[in-house]
């Protein structure tokens, strides 16, 4: 099912990562007014997580939290990004949003939508749970 968000140009990109990088484990998630499928995300820690994200009704947002849940270390990011500034993203309509880090440190990590899209906004939530 969810194979069919993929456009021609999220292919061409999947399969381009997948040759400079066989560690990267891809997981695709569906944003929709008001929740992210699938959540709880499970993933090992040490791994390179590829999360895509697509909105299929509208401009939704993404922003998670670099520590997990009930870590006093707000200094300390348990999720590693491939890039600065990576934790805040805008998840056009139909289009592939490509979010990238390592979960070093085990616990949830929650995330939720930083665009306002409608009434059921401020729940629209999901999770990470980092296995140790
Ligand atoms: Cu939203």
């Amino acid at each position: 099912m969810l194979s069919g968000l993929i456009g021609t140009a999220g292919l061409s990109r999947l399969t381009n990562t997948s040759q400079a990088d066989q560690d990267v484990q891809v997981i695709e998630v569906a944003a929709k007014k008001y929740e992210y499928t699938p959540s709880p995300i499970r993933v090992k820690r040490g791994v390179k997580i590829q999360l895509r994200i697509t909105s299929l009704d509208k401009t939704h947002g993404f922003k998670i939290n670099l520590s997990p849940d009930g870590s006093d270390k707000k200094n300390d990011s348990g999720l590693i990004f491939s890039s600065k500034n990576d934790e805040y993203f805008k998840l056009e309509k139909g289009l592939p949003t490509v979010v990238e880090f390592v979960a070093r440190t085990p616990g949830t990590y929650s995330f939720h939508c930083c665009n306002r899209c409608g009434i059921g906004h401020g729940g629209m939530k999901g999770q990470i749970v980092v296995e140790p």
